[in-house]
């Protein structure tokens, strides 16, 4: 009998979708990979909808668990798979609240606030309506959010203490999002992305999140 796989992730085609991709190519795991996509149809069907009652990609099944939210899912992957190393400043207590603080800015101000109301009133204007100013306010938010939160000497090699984690994921595929809508990105967070680019976990992410 064949063994059911100790991950699924279903999803693929988007932002969201490549963090988990990505970090699951950074820790070498294997997985079962269910690719289905936004606006297809295939996240309000019934069988998925009993996996994730929103009806939202990316999805992550880990034996009996089910964990939904890009970030979260890769948190927990983290922390069930302890092989990409800390340094002890990240772990001390100001190194967590500034975890805290760096995934809530970016989750917040500059996906949710910023790049999703982007979507919404571009690509998605035949469901939330065109909103022209929208789409400008947001774009000058982001920009002026960025330049604030993070300017040029808070962005080393990594985004957060002297170690890849999964914030550089979510920085970069905020980056990736934002240059793609035509937002023009600060030089330090344009060389950022490159370093980031150049992980073989991020080409190997890209790969496995085609559509
Ligand atoms: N906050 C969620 C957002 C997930 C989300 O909005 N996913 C979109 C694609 S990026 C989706 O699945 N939408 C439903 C659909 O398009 O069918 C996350 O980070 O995972």
């Amino acid at each position: 009998m064949s063994k059911q796989p100790e991950f699924i992730v279903w999803g693929a085609g988007t932002s969201r979708t490549l963090r988990v991709h990505w970090l699951l190519a950074e820790l070498n795991l294997t997985y079962d990979h269910q690719r289905i996509g936004p606006r297809t149809g295939e996240t309000q069907t019934q069988a998925f909808k009993a996996i994730n009652p929103k009806g939202k990609i990316p999805v992550l099944i880990h034996g009996d668990r089910i964990v939904s939210e890009s970030f979260a899912i890769t948190r927990y992957l983290r922390r069930v798979c302890t092989t990409l190393a800390f340094d002890e400043a990240q772990l001390s207590p100001e190194g967590l609240a500034r975890f805290d603080e760096l995934a809530s800015f970016m989750l917040m101000e500059l996906d949710a606030t910023s790049l999703y109301i982007i979507r919404r009133h571009l690509d998605l204007a035949e469901i939330y309506g065109e909103a022209p100013n929208a789409v400008i306010s947001a774009k000058a938010y982001f920009s002026k959010m960025l330049a604030q939160g993070l300017p040029e000497p808070s962005l080393g090699e990594f985004v957060w203490g002297t170690c890849f984690s999964e914030l550089d994921i979510l920085l970069t595929s905020i980056l990736d999002w934002a240059a793609a809508v035509d937002i023009v990105l600060p030089a330090h967070c344009n060389a950022y992305r490159g370093r980031m680019h150049q992980r073989p976990g991020y080409g190997l992410g890209k790969d496995k999140n085609k559509p």
